[in-house]
């Protein structure tokens, strides 16, 4: 196994810097073999940088993004499941923390590592430049601390290797002469466990249960699950908004966006008529409840959560996991298609706009029905906060296309920097990006 870390390992990290990559943007991770289970080194590769740098690899990062990108790193986490970015200690731990901010709050691994104060200097009341000036290195990690999942910094006695495979958005702090520092544990793998329950009961007793993808699907690795438990059951498929992309909307049983009064066509009624829902991944905020109007009973959801499940808003089952839940639930649900049939029948298309008169100014109806032309498998589009949320959230996606927006932030240009990530992870796609002139400068 040969498993380079480019930039990382070419860098001589002396002025506080992990790394700087010569191209000012992206660090390229060159991955020449990533063997499926286990990764074995020798003794001379089993440092702490090389330690950190296979296991980013192991995770899913192939670039990291540097200069305070972590809009792009946020892009690149949305289709690769895990992004990461590198900063200077405070001057660039500060200046990205809005980015990481944003991350934590759409569920987003991101992973922000910080080339941290050399550990001779601890506990020597120095003062380092890049810093405000005070001989606290805390400062930083505490910032992080209410946007990221996990905090630590890397000396001689600790390793990331946990908490970097359970995928949650981290700050990583490294003194910057510790990079080289060589110990047996780095080439350890961690040891992963689960349990299933299910609730079958509930949902084979209803009369017309759906099931409502929300975005902490992506987080719970369950997409796929998700269509599994569709596809057994027969259920409607409805999507919340945040979560448009993460579900098909080319599935035969997909009924639309779910969102209380400003759903798609036809969808509210089925969602709120039935007498069981699986929302699977939900967060329930002023946006995505239309300033909590929407009309659903906690007795009737199954709320599914990544490690945990509540039934009928009664008891909470702890330590299931999203994915594995809907897998065995597909295995074991009474089919039931009625809330669909529901729904075909009165469901009626969607008009088309008015035809342009000549000379009239261009109307976002008539671009919208060109841009939906655009739109495949070898696109993605990415919409900013601002009218191209709403826009784009009547966008019907084809099989395979991408769809990203920062709904629960909604930080304005974030999505410039996240086309760059996103474009970046998938450079086969093109992506399309939707961005108020606002937001863009
Ligand atoms: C960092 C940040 N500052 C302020 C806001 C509040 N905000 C939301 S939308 C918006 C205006 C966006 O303008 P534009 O990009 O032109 O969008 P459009 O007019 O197309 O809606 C602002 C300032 C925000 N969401 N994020």
């Amino acid at each position: 196994m040969d498993t380079k870390i480019g930039s990382i390992d070419a860098c001589k990290p002396t002025n506080g810097d992990v790394c700087s990559p010569t191209n000012g943007s992206v660090a390229t991770i060159h991955d020449t073999s990533v063997p499926a289970s286990g990764i074995s080194v020798g003794s001379s590769e089993a440092t702490l940088g090389r330690h950190l740098g296979r296991r980013l690899v192991q995770a899913g990062v192939r670039d990291i993004f540097t200069l305070n990108a972590g809009y792009a790193a946020d892009g690149y986490a949305r289709s690769r499941g895990v992004g990461a970015c590198v900063v200077t200690f405070t001057v660039g731990g500060l200046s990205v923390l809005n980015a990481i901010a944003g991350a934590y709050s759409e569920n987003l691994p991101v992973i922000c590592i910080v080339g941290g104060p050399n550990s001779n200097d601890f506990g020597t009341n120095r003062i380092l430049h890049h810093t405000i000036g005070l001989p606290d290195f805390t400062q930083e990690l505490r910032c992080f601390q209410t946007v990221t999942c996990y905090q630590m910094h890397m000396n001689r006695s600790t390793r990331p290797s946990q908490q970097l495979l359970k995928k949650a958005s981290l700050y990583i702090s490294i003194s910057c002469n510790l990079a080289a520092t060589p110990h047996p544990t780095f080439i350890r793998d961690p040891v992963p466990f689960s349990l299933t329950p299910s609730h079958l009961e509930f949902l084979n007793k209803a009369v017309k249960p759906v099931i409502v993808g929300g975005v902490k699907l992506r987080v719970a690795k369950a997409t796929d699950a998700f269509v599994q438990l569709a596809d057994a059951s027969g259920y409607a498929m409805a999507v919340m908004p945040s979560a448009k992309g993460l579900v098909p909307e080319n599935h035969p049983h997909f009924i639309g966006t779910y969102w209380g009064a400003v759903s798609t066509p036809f969808c509210s009624e089925i969602v709120e008529s039935a007498d069981a829902y699986i929302f699977a991944g939900p967060i329930f905020n002023d946006y995505s409840s239309v300033g909590y109007s929407l009309l659903l009973k906690k007795e009737k959801a199954i709320v599914v959560h990544p490690d945990r499940v509540t039934v009928a808003n009664g008891q909470t089952f702890g330590c299931v996991l999203m994915s594995e839940f809907f897998t065995e639930l597909a295995k074991r649900v009474k089919r039931n298609e009625t809330a669909y049939e529901n729904y075909h029948r009165i469901f009626v298309p969607q008009g088309k706009p008015i035809a342009c008169k000549a000379k009239e100014p261009l109307r976002v109806n008539t671009m919208f029905q060109h841009i939906q032309k655009m739109l495949s498998s070898e696109t993605a589009v990415i919409a900013e906060t601002g009218d191209s949320w709403f826009n784009c959230q009547k966008l019907k996606l084809p099989k395979g296309c991408g769809y990203e927006f920062q709904m629960q932030y909604g930080s304005i240009g974030w999505s410039v920097g996240a086309t760059l990530g996103y474009a970046q992870a998938v450079p086969e796609k093109r992506v399309l990006a939707f961005i108020g002139d606002g937001s863009f400068k």
